[in-house]
């Protein structure tokens, strides 16, 4: 047996943050080094992702996985044995054409994706380096910028406020550990506000406050004052970021702000989008509009994209044919990377290559649903991609990857450069734009 072939290939159920079961797959090579992996799993999924294999039936509420493993210990073990784990791209060739459907159905996006991350675990096992090293070979390498999430709604707080993701990006700090002390202050002291005014209803699903809003706009104004509670300066230090999560919002032809009892037009969407963006520092919107809605978004890009990150999830779903099309129509200027969207790691790397093709901006992240895999963390360093998204500053299945964060930038040593965050978000209204070069 060839030391870097797969000797053996193991798939089981394990559970996610939320509680739900998930596909974990083991990789053991001939040589004895193994790699491992767990699926994620959204709770605002775009149409056009690749699809979970769920059980449907009685227990765990239809969210069982048995089929879903059964693939990986049955036709995917065999499809995959004696390959040679340093060859990804055969491995995912082989995934797809095995599933042999457009959206990964049959045998699951979270069987596929928990075998391709384990793969590419143990090929980084059998170098000795980590995964991270193992994507970059001896390129230069740098800390990916930080978004991490204040308070969470929508779809991960039962539409408490319908605004997804009210989040914070530190262009100021000068390294990854110091971003991330800096969100440690402001998450604090977003917590001790909403105590004191009793608007504190726990954590979301992704660890953020579960705040009692009483309008969209609160979660901003109380950002804008925790950034500056903690002493930092809102826009120069820290700035925010949201993800509207809008195809949720998106019924009839119109955006409902069930908090607010009013439905928007997409034009009055965008007048209320570019206000917010005037009164407060927001460097980047995700998903403004829904993933349908096309118009909506080249016009936002039109009247905000010089000045703003328009991210585009639902809406790209990580797929580089996607991408191609909204650039093709200037839709966003940036796209959010989350593996399990498309279902293997080569077709995540080529959505990343069409981003840079096409000029547009990537934002590694992890889903709602998360585990204390922390695999995304090394391809974002890995793969040389400027920012990282994994939920908030709490529960453990979040901080395990802040904390893997510095773990790498220590080990990086004095090479470790954060991306400058002012290139990224230099663009932002009332600052100089900074030379891309
Ligand atoms: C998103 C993600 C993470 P989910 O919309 O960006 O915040 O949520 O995993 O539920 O799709
Ligand atoms: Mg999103």
């Amino acid at each position: 047996m060839k030391r870097t072939a797969i000797n053996e290939l193991r798939g089981r159920r394990v559970w996610d943050s939320r509680g739900r079961p998930t596909v974990e797959a083991e990789v053991v090579l001939g040589n004895g080094a193994w790699g491992r992996a767990i699926a994620p799993a959204g709770a605002s999924t775009g149409a056009g992702e690749a699809k979970d294999l769920r059980d449907g039936d009685a227990p765990f509420g239809g969210l069982g996985v048995r089929r879903a493993v059964a693939n990986v210990n049955g036709p995917i073990r065999s499809a995959l044995l004696t390959m040679d784990v340093r060859a990804q791209a055969a491995i995912d060739a082989k995934l797809i054409a095995l599933d042999g459907t457009a959206d990964k159905s049959r045998l699951g996006a979270n069987a596929l994706v928990a075998v391709s991350l384990a793969c590419a675990q143990a090929a980084a096992a059998a170098a000795r380096v980590p995964l991270w090293r193992h994507l970059a070979g001896e390129r230069r390498i740098a800390l990916p910028v930080p978004q991490i999430q204040i308070f969470g709604g929508g779809a991960h707080a039962r539409g408490r406020v319908d605004i997804q993701d009210y989040l914070v990006v530190c262009p100021g700090a000068g390294s990854f550990a110091e971003a991330l002390e800096w969100t440690a202050e402001v998450y604090a002291a977003a917590g001790a506000r909403l105590a004191k005014k009793n608007a504190l209803q726990g954590v979301a699903d992704e660890g953020g406050y579960w705040p009692a809003f009483r309008s969209n706009e609160e979660g901003l104004v109380e950002l804008v004052g925790a950034i500056a509670d903690s002493g930092l300066k809102p826009g120069d230090d820290v700035a925010i970021a949201l993800d509207i999560a809008a195809t949720q919002l998106w019924r009839g032809g119109r955006y409902h702000l069930a908090l607010e009892n009013r439905a928007l037009s997409a034009d009055q969407m965008i007048a209320m989008l570019l206000r917010w963006t005037d009164a407060y520092p927001i460097v980047s919107i995700e998903d403004p509009f829904a993933e349908t809605d096309h118009a909506a978004m080249q016009a936002f890009t039109r009247a905000a994209g010089a000045r703003l990150q328009i991210v585009g999830d639902d809406y790209f779903v990580t797929d580089a044919a996607r991408l191609r099309a909204g650039a093709e129509r200037g839709a966003c200027n940036a796209i959010l990377l989350k593996p399990n969207q498309i279902g293997t790691l080569s077709e995540t790397l080529a959505a990343w290559q069409a981003a840079q093709e096409a000029g547009y901006g990537a934002i590694v992240s992890a889903r709602s649903g998360e585990t204390e895999d922390v695999s995304i963390v090394h391809l974002a360093v890995g793969w040389g991609v400027p920012q990282l998204k994994v939920g908030s500053f709490s529960r453990s299945e979040r901080m395990a990857k802040w904390n893997e964060g510095l773990r790498i930038e220590e080990a990086l040593g004095t090479k470790a450069l954060l991306y400058p965050a002012q290139r990224l978000f230099g663009r932002r209204r009332g600052q100089t734009p900074v030379d891309k070069s």
